[in-house]
Formats: structure tokens, C-alpha cells, sequence
């Protein structure tokens, strides 16, 4: 257990001393923790709407209190500072009670995702070494409650499984109900600017899960920096559409931006237009963001005809993958907003286009660094920078982004240089009005509508099938989602060839997330050839990515 004067956590890699002065002397790191943040909302406009969902609406006065109560409720229940605890929770109110609640506390929220299931969550919670699981009852047809029972006996570290229920649900055995925590706000021991305020998930990752430790500091910085660019203020109704645990709705400027300009957050349970736009409507939202395949159905769904009214909606934001210039074109004018590109990660660095940028920058850029300090540089792949404009590997230091993944150094020692710079895994290039155009991703991952799955996560998967001799996964363009997910499989027995039913049965019953199921199944008698004759499975991928393209023109060209 760490020592209440001790500011970080071990495990986490802190700035180098002379970046990190330099950040506190520019006044990017400020000094003040998300707790502050919310208190001082609280005391200067304590009855404006802070949180708004279908079932609730808290002021900031509200929400403050709410979150202290439960924090000291769950101090009580001996959870202390540093403790890491996994939340899990759909887009409802009660997701930024607890967030505040456990920042308060000073406790780690480990931010994990509706649609992880076990296979993604044992591995989160040993890694983190949690011992709470802060999850719903059921959601969508799906029993949270019971995941969390399932991921308990599995993790030694795990003692508690506390529950956000609706009216009518009772906890399972061996679970609490969150309610039991809301105690009357008591003094709570302080948290430290410095110190490390939760831990996030890397997007695609194999073997043991690479954590994110984000501070008050760096990330607060972000925050600001990112409601400055996108001009939120009080006024400011953000809705939270994607799930709100990622990077993206969290923070860019997303609902800490929302809270920290004193604007509102709302909250939709679900993307769809058929239930997003009235609440855009009921709410007056004034932002969102979505993943390019949303904003398709969404801009889709503009063209054919009457809306809810959505004139309150001035920005739409569209990252996570990247967005078709052609869709691009298409959304300012049908959705009546302000197109905004939005490129980042949760490793720190987030570029976006500036709400004023000429339309062509917009629709054709993944925009630039949100700071002045972020350094960026694109290389080749044996590290030396490339020709202005040409197209390499993305690195990148700065004032919020890690220098190493959480008590991870194998994944360091791939995803850093020796000088601490990140290496974001994408293929861009710098134009010569310092906007990024992202050309793809160097690693082996499928970007199916923002969810990145590892290609060798599923293989490994897939091997474990009994009828699999061999299987590669590659993604396949897709105009919706920018990628599908395509599996080539040997069978065992040539003779019993497996079905897409078949492997996508096998894969959900593995327990992961519905995302990694593959779209396609195309059975192989044999993989190509590599040209030297070595099993790489890199090329493999590549020379399977390049047959399968084919496939897919051809398809299109019978059509
Ligand atoms: C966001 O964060 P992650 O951590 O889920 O994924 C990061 C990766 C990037 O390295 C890149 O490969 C891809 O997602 N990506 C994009 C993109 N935005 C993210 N690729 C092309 N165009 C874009 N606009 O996805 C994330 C975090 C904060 C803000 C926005 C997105």
C-alpha cells in the first residue's frame, strides 16, 4: 500500500525532471487535481446543470456532493488512496458520480469499456492489481453483475463488487449496492496534483494489457487546452455519445472539458440517431463526438429526410479512425454544424482542425498537435526523420503524453524510443501548413470503426479451435466502419472446412468483447508463400491484405 506522502504510484514513469519543470514553470501543469476542479465549479455556480441523463439531472452542487458522499462512503469501506478500481459503466450519470467520486478519494479508476468481457477484464484487473470492480446490473440484455462475479473469483486481488442498480434490481450475492456507500461527506485525506489519477486502456494490445497512467496534471492539461480550441463555455452542452471511458468522450475536450469550462454534460445511452437526436433536441447539445462509421449514420440519416431539431448542434467532432474525405464533405452541410477532426490517442498526444480552418483543411486533414509543446517528428523505419512531407512513423514527446506504459517494460522497450519519445504506431505525413494526414497504422491492427483489435490477439484466439490448423487476421476495407475484420483460416481437416457461425460462436464463447468477432471467413488450403520463404507473419498479413482487396474490387466490379 503506498504511503500517503508518496505522490505516484510504482510502476508509473515519470517526465524527465527538466521537461517536467518546464511544463510547471509554462503553467501547463497548474498544479490543481480533477477533485479541485469540480469543487471550484461547485462554489462559483453551484445551481447550474452539471449532468444530465434520460433519468437524472444534477447541478454542480449536486454532483459535488454525490461524489464526496460516495467517496467517503467508499473509504469506509477501506478503499484508499492509490487503490486501482475498474469501472465499468454505460453512458449514465452515475459514471461521472463515481469517476469524481474515486478522484476524490484519490483512488485509481481504471477505465474499462461496456463491451470487454472477461477474457479482456481478468487480464486488466491482474495487471492493475485492482480491488474493486464498480460495474451496473443488467444493461442491454447483458448481466454486468454477473461479469464482474466471474471476474472476481478469478483475480485475488479483487474484494469488492459494488453495483449502480436501477429501481427494482437487487445486487447478487457477494456484490453491494453502490447506494450503501452514500455517507455524509467527510474530510478525505489530500490528493496531490502529481499523482497519478486513473489508468486507461492502450487501443489494441496483446499479452499483458498495457495501462495508461495519466496524472491530475498532464491530463487536466489537456483538458483545457482542448475545450480552449473547441471554445466550450458555460453555455456548453456536451453529449457524451461514444462509450464514455475512452480518451475520446473523456477528455477531447469531451465531458472533463464540458465540466471544466462549467458548461453540461449529457449523456445518451446508446449512438443511434433514433435515440440521439432527441436528445440533442431535449438537452439543446451543443458538441459530440462520434467514430467516422456513427457520423456516416448519422449524416445518412440527415439526408433522408426531417430531424429532431438539431440547430443547437454548432460542432461535431469525428476521430478514433480515420474519416473519409468524402464523408467529410457531407456531414457540415447535412448535419448544419461545424465539422471538427479530432486524431488521437490515449497515450497523450491529440491533434485536431481548428474550428475556424478553411473547409479544405477540415475535410482533408486529421488536423495538428492541441499544443504549442507537443513535439512531433515522422521517421523512417530505422529512426531518421524523413523528407518534409513524406510519409513515416509518427513519434512524439510532450506535456501529455506518457513516457511508458503502467509496470509494462516489454511493451516500453517496443512503444518507446531510447530518448522517451512515444511511437504512435501510425503512418502520416506533415504537410507544408503543419496539418497531419494519417495514412494508416505500421503494427497489426484492424481499425473496425474506431475499436482496434490486434490481429495476433485473434489469432492466438482462433488457434485454440480444434478445426484451425492456421489463421491470420487482416482488415479489409469497408466503406461503413473504414475496416472489417477478416479471418484466414486453414482447417485442420481439409475436409471440414470451418463456417463464419462456427468461428464466431467459438470467439464469443472465448469471452471478449463483440467488436473482435470476425466479419468474414475465407478457408485456405494453404497461405501464400512469403518472398524469401520465412514465416513472417507481417508479410503474411500483408500479402493476405493485398488478395483479400482484390477480392473485395471484385466483388465491387461484379456489382
Ligand atoms: C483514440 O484513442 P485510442 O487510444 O483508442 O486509439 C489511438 C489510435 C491512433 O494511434 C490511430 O491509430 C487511431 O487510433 N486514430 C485515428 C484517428 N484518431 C485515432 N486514425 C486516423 N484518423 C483519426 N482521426 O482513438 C482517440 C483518443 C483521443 C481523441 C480521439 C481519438
Amino acid at each position: 500500500m503506498l504511503e500517503l506522502t508518496d505522490p505516484v504510484l510504482p510502476g508509473f514513469t515519470p517526465w524527465p525532471a527538466d521537461l517536467a519543470q518546464r511544463y510547471r514553470d509554462q503553467n501547463l501543469w497548474a498544479g490543481a487535481t480533477f477533485g479541485e476542479v469540480l469543487a471550484t465549479r461547485a462554489a462559483a455556480a453551484p445551481d447550474r446543470l452539471a449532468i444530465v441523463d434520460t433519468a437524472n439531472s444534477w447541478t454542480y452542487a449536486e454532483l459535488h456532493h454525490r461524489a464526496r458522499s460516495l467517496a467517503t462512503g467508499l473509504a469506509r469501506l477501506g478503499i484508499t488512496r492509490g487503490e486501482r478500481v475498474l469501472v465499468q459503466l454505460p453512458n449514465r450519470a452515475e459514471f461521472v458520480e463515481v469517476v469524481f467520486a474515486l478522484f476524490e478519494l484519490g483512488a485509481l479508476p481504471v477505465f474499462c469499456l461496456p463491451a470487454h468481457r472477461a477474457a479482456e477484464l481478468v487480464p486488466i484487473a491482474g495487471a492493475a492489481a485492482a480491488t474493486a470492480i464498480i460495474t451496473c446490473g443488467t444493461h442491454q440484455r447483458f448481466d454486468y453483475a454477473e461479469l464482474a462475479a466471474t471476474v472476481r473469483a478469478e483475480v485475488p486481488t479483487l474484494r469488492h463488487v459494488l453495483l449502480v442498480l436501477d429501481e427494482g434490481q437487487e445486487p447478487h450475492e457477494g456484490a453491494r449496492d453502490i447506494d450503501e456507500f452514500r455517507d455524509e461527506p467527510a474530510d478525505l485525506p489530500p490528493t496531490d496534483a502529481g499523482d497519478v489519477a486513473f489508468l486507461q486502456l492502450s487501443g489494441g494490445s496483446t499479452g499483458i494489457p498495457k495501462l495508461i497512467a495519466r496524472t491530475h496534471d498532464d491530463y487536466l492539461y489537456s483538458v483545457r487546452r482542448s475545450a480552449e480550441i473547441c471554445e466550450l463555455d458555460s453555455d456548453t452542452v456536451y453529449l457524451a455519445t461514444l462509450p464514455v471511458a475512452h480518451n475520446f468522450p473523456m477528455s477531447s475536450p469531451g465531458i472533463l472539458g464540458a465540466l471544466w469550462a462549467g458548461g453540461t454534460v449529457a449523456l445518451t445511452p446508446d449512438p443511434t440517431p433514433a435515440t440521439a437526436f432527441p436528445l440533442i433536441e431535449r438537452f439543446g447539445v451543443t458538441i459530440t463526438g462520434l467514430v467516422p462509421p456513427l457520423a456516416r449514420l448519422w449524416t445518412e440519416r440527415a439526408e433522408a429526410g426531417p430531424t429532431p431539431d438539431l440547430s443547437s448542434l454548432r460542432v461535431l467532432q469525428v476521430g478514433g479512425a480515420r474519416c473519409q474525405d468524402e464523408l467529410a464533405r457531407r456531414i457540415g452541410p447535412a448535419l448544419g454544424v461545424t465539422l471538427q477532426q479530432v486524431f488521437g490517442m490515449a497515450e497523450g498526444l491529440v491533434c485536431y482542425t481548428r474550428l475556424d480552418d478553411p473547409i479544405e483543411v477540415v475535410v482533408s486533414t486529421q488536423g495538428r498537435p492541441m499544443s504549442e509543446f507537443d513535439e512531433i517528428a515522422v521517421v523512417d523505419d530505422h529512426g531518421v526523420e524523413v523528407a518534409p512531407g513524406a510519409q513515416g512513423n509518427l513519434i512524439t514527446q510532450g506535456p501529455y503524453t506518457i513516457r511508458g506504459y503502467y509496470d509494462n517494460p516489454e511493451a516500453d522497450a517496443r512503444s518507446f524510443t531510447a530518448t522517451g519519445w512515444y511511437r504512435t504506431g501510425d503512418i502520416v505525413s506533415v504537410r507544408p501548413d503543419g496539418n497531419l494526414v494519417v495514412a494508416g497504422r505500421a503494427g497489426d491492427w484492424v481499425n473496425r470503426g474506431g475499436e482496434k483489435v490486434s490481429a495476433e490477439e485473434l489469432e492466438a484466439l482462433l488457434l485454440e479451435h480444434p478445426g484451425v490448423r492456421d489463421a491470420v487476421i487482416v482488415g479489409t476495407p469497408d466503406p461503413v466502419l473504414g475496416q472489417r475484420i477478416c479471418a484466414f483460416v486453414q482447417p485442420a481437416d481439409p475436409a471440414q472446412r470451418p463456417t463464419l457461425a462456427a468461428v464466431r460462436k467459438f470467439v464469443r464463447e472465448r469471452g471478449v468483447a463483440a467488436w473482435k468477432m470476425p466479419d468474414k471467413v475465407v478457408v485456405v488450403d494453404e497461405f501464400p508463400a512469403t518472398g524469401v520463404g520465412k514465416t513472417s507473419r507481417k508479410e503474411l498479413r500483408r500479402a493476405l491484405a493485398d488478395s483479400a482487396q482484390g477480392q473485395s474490387s471484385a466483388q465491387h466490379a461484379v456489382r
